[in-house]
């Protein structure tokens, strides 16, 4: 229950040490941790937030693709990766706006840097939309999470698509205790990728008639990012369940740093303070039969009443 991710909020907060970070924000940080969730009492949603499920289906629906552009999250309204292909942006010869250096930070304390940064933002976003040669170049993230899933390289040449041969894999042979797929490609973390990647190993478990996933998450941002990723393989965990004619079982998540930002502690405050509600339920169209055929329409949610949204600034 959502009990689970609230007793991960105060566990940091109680045991958590200061640690300094890469984005220069400052976290309280504990390593290693884990939740279970149950998906039959419910679909993990938090309602002590409200968290946007849409951006969580086109976000997965864009990794199953196996996309690394964000052009495609623009088109449906997503914003959550644009930091990261901005970064690319302004960091590279091309550019030739205001210097934008730490834009993450400056924008938090500088009122009038934010807003010479929104603005510089928001062009990138259109130019991104409209402009195929620029969105191919700047839009695009690299090797990241649908690459590595769907066309991981091999030193022979070839392509592996990890997602569609775990999935042949849990119909053939059930009981395989083999059903992994690896994000983490350590020829890639270096220098392909815009941000190696948070969430880095997945495994599936068949027993009983049900599906259970076990992710390995190497970082955690517990307010904004975690709440996502428990839906987001939630999900995952349900459509791969439905194209192999299973239940779905448990969500298994584990952390290796686990981390409040330290610009969030008055946030997860709020969220503590809530009192938790009834988990929704998700309806996933039945027409459609592979995972590889869901478009985010495909994916609803029902019975959701969460508490309001609680804003926090994203570290990049
Ligand atoms: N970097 C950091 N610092 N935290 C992360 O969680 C994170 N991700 C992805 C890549 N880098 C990361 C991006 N995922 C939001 C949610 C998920 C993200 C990035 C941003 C976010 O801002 N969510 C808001 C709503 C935003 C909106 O409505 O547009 C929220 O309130 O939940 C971890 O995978």
């Amino acid at each position: 229950s959502e009990q689970t991710y609230l007793g991960l909020i105060k566990h940091v907060i109680e045991n958590g040490t200061k640690k300094e970070d890469r984005t220069g924000t400052g976290t309280i940080s504990t390593f290693g941790y884990q939740m279970r969730f149950d998906l039959s009492e419910g679909f993990p949603l938090l309602t002590t937030k409200r968290v946007p499920f849409r951006l969580i289906a086109s976000e997965l629906i864009w990794f199953i693709q196996g996309y690394t552009n964000i052009r495609f999250l623009l088109q449906h309204n997503n914003n959550i990766w644009n930091e990261w292909a901005f970064k690319r942006w302004v960091e590279s010869p091309s550019y030739t706006g205001p210097d934008m250096t730490d834009f993450g930070l400056r924008s938090q304390s500088d009122a009038a840097f934010a807003s010479v940064y929104e603005e510089k933002m928001e062009t990138f976003k259109q130019r991104i939309l409209s402009d195929d040669p620029f969105a191919a170049e700047f839009g695009e993230l690299g090797n990241v999470y649908g690459k590595q899933w769907r066309e991981w390289k091999t030193s022979q040449g070839d392509t592996i698509d990890q997602l569609k041969d775990v999935i042949d894999a849990i119909k053939r042979n059930p009981e395989s205790r083999r059903h992994i797929v690896t994000a983490w490609n350590p020829e890639d973390v270096p220098s392909n990728m815009a941000l190696p990647p948070c969430h880095t190993m997945f495994q599936f478990y068949v027993a009983d008639g049900k599906l259970s996933c076990q992710l390995y998450q190497r970082s955690a941002d517990i307010f904004l990012g975690i709440p996502f990723n428990i839906a987001s393989y939630a999900l995952l965990t349900h459509m791969v369940a439905h194209e192999c004619g299973l239940e779905a079982g448990d969500f298994v998540h584990t952390l290796g740093d686990a981390h409040i930002y330290t610009n969030h502690l008055e946030q997860v405050q709020t969220q503590l303070s809530r009192e938790p509600r009834s988990l929704p339920s998700l309806k996933l169209n039945a027409d459609k039969k592979s995972v590889f055929d869901f478009e985010v329409a495909d994916l609803v949610i029902e019975r959701y009443e969460p508490h309001p949204a609680i804003k926090g600034p994203v570290a990049v």
